[in-house]
C-alpha cells in the first residue's frame, strides 16, 4: 500500500483549485434547492465491486501484453483492490472468479480484505472453459447440454461455488452461460431452454434464504448462431420460473448495437427483477472498453432509470460491478477512470429534476422533458464526487494519485515484471 500522509501532501496541491470548484457548483446547486449534503451522502454510499480478473492485463484473441507488478495470488488481488479503494473510497468490494480465485485460507483472506474495508459481492461461477483433469466437457454446452453426467456436473460447480461464498460473506451467485449454437440446426431450442432451466431449479434448491441468483444474458459470443440466454426476456422469464430469489443482471457491453437498455433497466426493475449490473462500455459488442469512455450520455440514461427506480420501485439492492478487459492502459488505471465515470453519471442523474420531468412527460412537452435530462446532463459535476471522495479520506484525483505515488512502479518492484494475473 502506500502511506496515508503521501496522500494528504499530494491532496494539499490540489485542494485550492478543488475548492473553488467546488464552492462555484455548491452555490449553484444551493440555489436550485439541492439538498447538497444528502447528495454527497448519495455518492458516498455508492460502491461498485471489482472483479478479480480485472486486476491484470486481459488480451484479446491475438495477444496480450502484460505490463508486471500484476497480481498472481489472489490475496494481491484482495490488496490492488485495497489500493483503488484508499483512492477513490468506491471501490468497496471485489466480486470472485471460481474457480480462477479459489481462496485456500478463508479466514486469512476474510481478515485482508476487512482490514482493506472490503467486500466479498457476487461469486461468479465458470462452466464456460475446461478445468485441467475435469472428465467432462463444456464443449456443447454446461447447464444446457444434451449429456446428463455433464450438466450434473455444472450443476455441482455452481453449488460449491455457493458453499463457497457463503464462506466468504457473499450474498449472491451470478451464472453466465457460454451455452449455445454456432451452427444451426446444431441445438433444439425448445430442449436447450428446458434443461437450462431444469439445471438453474437445481442451483435455486442450494441458495440461502438470503442470497439471490443472478441470471447473465448475451446475445452472441462466444457461439455465433444462438446463445441459450441471448437477451433480458429469456433471462426474465428464467428468473421468473425459479423464483423471488432470482433476478436479471444486465451486463451493458451484451447487447446488440443501439439497443435501448435504459428501457430494459426500467421494466426490469419495474417488475422487481434487476439483480445487477455489470459496467462497461462498447462500440460494435462486447469491447470490454472503460466505462462511459464511449457513450456517456447512454450511461446518464442508464442511471436516470436506476435513480428513479431505486425511488419508485420496490426492486432492492443491487449488485454493481465492473466488467471489462484491460488491455491497452494498466488495469488499475482503468478501473480508475470507469469508476470515475459511474459516480460522474450516477450524480448527473441524481440531479435531475424528476418532478418538473414527470409534469412535462404528461403534457406531451417534449422539448421540456429533453432540457430537462440534458440541464442535467450538460453540468461539470467532477468537484461533486472530488470532495465526497476526499471527504472520506480519498484522493481528489485518484488517477493522479496513483500516478503520483508511483504503485505501478512500486507493485513491479515487488513482484517483479514477469508477474501475470491468473485468468483468462
Ligand atoms: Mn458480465
Amino acid at each position: 500500500m502506500f502511506d496515508s500522509n503521501q496522500l494528504i501532501e499530494i491532496n494539499k496541491k490540489k485542494i485550492s483549485e478543488h475548492q473553488r470548484n467546488w464552492s462555484f457548483l455548491k452555490e449553484s446547486l444551493t440555489n436550485k434547492g439541492v439538498d447538497v449534503e444528502d447528495l454527497i451522502q448519495k455518492i458516498s454510499d455508492f460502491q461498485i465491486a471489482i472483479p478479480s480478473w480485472a486486476l491484470g492485463t486481459g488480451g484479446t484473441r491475438f495477444g496480450r501484453f502484460p505490463l508486471g507488478g500484476e497480481p498472481s495470488t489472489l490475496e494481491d488481488k484482495v490488496k490492488d483492490v485495497g489500493i483503488l479503494h484508499a483512492l477513490n473510497k468506491s471501490s468497496g468490494a471485489i466480486s470472485l472468479h471460481i474457480p480462477w480465485d479459489v481462496p485456500q485460507d478463508f479466514d486469512s483472506i476474510r481478515k485482508i480484505a476487512a482490514d482493506l474495508g472490503l467486500k466479498f459481492d457476487a461469486v461468479n461461477s465458470n462452466t464456460f472453459q475446461d478445468q485441467p483433469n475435469s472428465i467432462h466437457s463444456y464443449k456443447f454446452g454446461s447447464l444446457c447440454h444434451a449429456d446428463k453426467t455433464v450438466r450434473a456436473a455444472a450443476i455441482q460447480h455452481n453449488k460449491e461455488v455457493i458453499d463457497l461464498g457463503i464462506k466468504l460473506g457473499s450474498k449472491a451467485l451470478t451464472v453466465w452461460l457460454a451455452d449455445g449454437t454456432s451452427f444451426a440446426g446444431q441445438h433444439n431450442f425448445r430442449e436447450a431452454f428446458q434443461r437450462t432451466l431444469d439445471s438453474l431449479k437445481e442451483i435455486y434448491t442450494h441458495l440461502p434464504d438470503d442470497w439471490k441468483l443472478l441470471i447473465e444474458y448475451k446475445p452472441y459470443e462466444p457461439n455465433f448462431y444462438s446463445m441459450v440466454i441471448p437477451d433480458w426476456g429469456t433471462s426474465h422469464l428464467l428468473a421468473s420460473k425459479l423464483g423471488e430469489k432470482a433476478a436479471t443482471l444486465v451486463d451493458l457491453g451484451h447487447h446488440l448495437p443501439n439497443t435501448n437498455i435504459e428501457q430494459i433497466v426500467a421494466l426490469l426493475m419495474h417488475l422487481n427483477k434487476l439483480g445487477g449490473f455489470h459496467f462497461n462500455d462498447s462500440k460494435y459488442g462486447d469491447d470490454d472498453l472503460s466505462v462511459g469512455s464511449l457513450k456517456p450520455y447512454q450511461l446518464f440514461l442508464i442511471f436516470c432509470e436506476l435513480v428513479q427506480g431505486m425511488k419508485e420501485t420496490d426492486n432492492g439492492e443491487l449488485s454493481w460491478m465492473i466488467d471489462a478487459s484491460h488491455n491497452l492502459k494498466d488495469p488499475m488505471e482503468d478501473l480508475l477512470q470507469s469508476i470515475a465515470s459511474i459516480k460522474i453519471s450516477f450524480a448527473k442523474a441524481l440531479l435531475v429534476d424528476y418532478k418538473k420531468l414527470k409534469v412535462a412527460q404528461k403534457t406531451n412537452d417534449v422539448s421540456a422533458c429533453q432540457a430537462i435530462l440534458q440541464d442535467a446532463f450538460n453540468m461539470d459535476v467532477r468537484s461533486l464526487v472530488s470532495e465526497s471522495c476526499y471527504g472520506l479520506g480519498g484522493a481528489i484525483d485518484p488517477l493522479e494519485a496513483y500516478r503520483s505515488l508511483e504503485i505501478r512502479k512500486g507493485l513491479i518492484e515487488e513482484r517483479g515484471l514477469d508477474s501475470k494475473s491468473t485468468g483468462l
